[in-house]
């Protein structure tokens, strides 16, 4: 671009006539399609090499860790190290249960929208240690304020396969009567906070909560789950300050899976520094953990939660992963990412690293793992065909029309009394025959 041209007395201008002229940096991604992948610019340190800092130190004595990366699971399948969460195997097969659900559950959810079944479903393939593992580190009723990425967690917490259908389908079963977008559940009874399209909303709300448990002088803690993308959003910040002044109860997960629908992490700065290291410059304890680890993810979020129970504060927590599939049912990820990515990806698979852990220990082994991947698709398959008794999408079985103006105020106030008899009367006139559901 050309230079302002210098007026005639512009000493200042005159001065920097041989500067060079500004320049932005506009990110873009290493590999786009068909591109071949390298990930060796990555730096992967051996599991076991990081130091575990006590759970109550100054958050500034974690710098370190927010420029490694928190490793358990070595490449010969055992654990190593300080972190080693030492799970006795009952625990790790159960952890591998979840992970085989919420595969098995996503599997077929994602068929049903292309059967037509559902308009919108988004699964967590690859990212399912950075939510159970995480989870299970947790008591049962501290209170999750997830992402859309945290089925996992409903899974891992015996939410019932059947309801979470219900809500995908939008159907008369669905508890939530179809006023939220498929797979943005909500359950009070499972400590885990309704799921809100608008990204990053639920990380204030995380702090706010786990400052209220404080105020009452409550022992539960809050944890937030956030993509990396979105902690470009003011809301995200916002957290992070009240976090850090206030010293909430709270651990703030951002799961850096690489995308955020079509764009890549440098967007949201992972160019500059990691997502980890944005917790020091707030004064809040932070974690970069290989996300794809079940034991160091576990181990990581048991020691943010162990800080935070002792009145030692927050902790950003950065899981370090892959997002494997597409976005969602509405995305096609090879429009403008390499498939080589997911393949060439160093940290692997959690599923196969859990598997293999427990099968290195002797306490597993593939048989048993094949029967337990039949079990957890034939459980989902039972809860669908039940779901779809409610109906499904299209099929009209739905909450009936008039319910939607239900719920909000205790007495509907006259100017919406008004807007749903005029609604009702217009559906009427359009559907003289009636239709199921209205
Ligand atoms: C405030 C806001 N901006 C944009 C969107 C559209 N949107 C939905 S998901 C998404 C990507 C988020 O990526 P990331 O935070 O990395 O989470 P991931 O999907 O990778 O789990 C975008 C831009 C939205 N829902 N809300
Ligand atoms: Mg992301």
């Amino acid at each position: 671009m050309a230079k302002r041209p210098i007026e005639a007395g512009d000493q200042a201008a005159d001065n920097r006539a041989n500067q060079p002229s500004l320049t932005l940096h506009v990110p873009e991604p290493t590999y786009r399609p068909g591109d071949p992948v390298d990930f060796a610019h990555l730096e992967i340190p051996d599991a076991g090499n990081q130091a575990r800092p006590d759970e109550q130190c100054e958050a500034k004595e974690t710098l370190p860790l927010c420029y490694d990366l928190v490793r358990v699971l070595g490449d010969d399948n055992k654990a190593h190290g300080p972190w080693d969460p030492k799970l006795d195997p009952e625990t790790l097969r159960t952890m591998l249960g979840h992970f085989a659900m919420v595969r098995a559950f996503d599997e077929r959810m994602f068929r049903g929208q292309r059967q037509g079944k559902t308009s919108f479903y988004m699964k967590c393939t690859g990212e399912e240690a950075t939510s159970i593992s995480a989870a299970m580190a947790l008591a049962s009723d501290d209170m999750i304020f997830p992402s859309y990425r945290q089925q996992g967690i409903l899974i891992q917490r015996g939410y019932p396969l059947v309801d979470m259908i219900n809500q995908i389908y939008s159907n008369k079963g669905d508890k939530l009567k179809g006023r939220q977008l498929p797979i943005m559940y909500s359950s009070r009874e499972h400590s885990f906070f309704s799921i809100s399209g608008n990204l990053a909303t639920q990380t204030p709300q995380a702090v706010g909560w786990a400052m209220a448990s404080a105020i009452k002088g409550d022992t539960r803690i809050a944890a937030t789950w956030v993509g990396e993308g979105s902690t470009a959003e003011g809301d995200f910040h916002s957290a992070c300050t009240f976090a850090a002044v206030y010293n909430a109860p709270v651990i703030l997960n951002v799961v850096n899976n690489q995308w955020a629908i079509s764009s890549f992490s440098g967007f949201a700065g992972a160019e500059r520094t990691t997502f980890a290291a944005r917790a020091l410059g707030y004064g809040i304890a932070g974690i970069r953990v290989d996300g794809n680890d079940p034991l160091a993810v576990y181990a990581a979020e048991q020691w943010a939660a162990n800080r935070a129970r002792a009145n030692g504060g927050p902790t950003l927590i950065e899981h370090f992963t892959y997002r494997a599939e597409g976005h969602s049912t509405s995305d096609d990820p090879s429009g403008y990412r390499s498939a080589q990515e997911r393949e060439e990806w160093p940290l692997g698979d959690p599923v196969t690293r859990l598997k293999n852990h427990l099968i290195a220990l002797g306490e597993w082994d593939e048989d048993r793992q094949a029967a337990m991947d039949l079990a957890c698709a034939e459980e989902v398959k039972v809860a669908t065909k039940q779901a779809e008794q409610n109906g499904i999408l299209g099929h009209g079985l739905h909450h009936p029309f008039r319910t939607m103006f239900e719920d909000v105020f205790e007495e509907l106030p006259w100017h919406l009394k008004e807007q749903s008899e005029q609604a009702i009367r217009e559906r009427e006139t359009k559907f003289p025959e009636g239709r199921p559901g209205t």
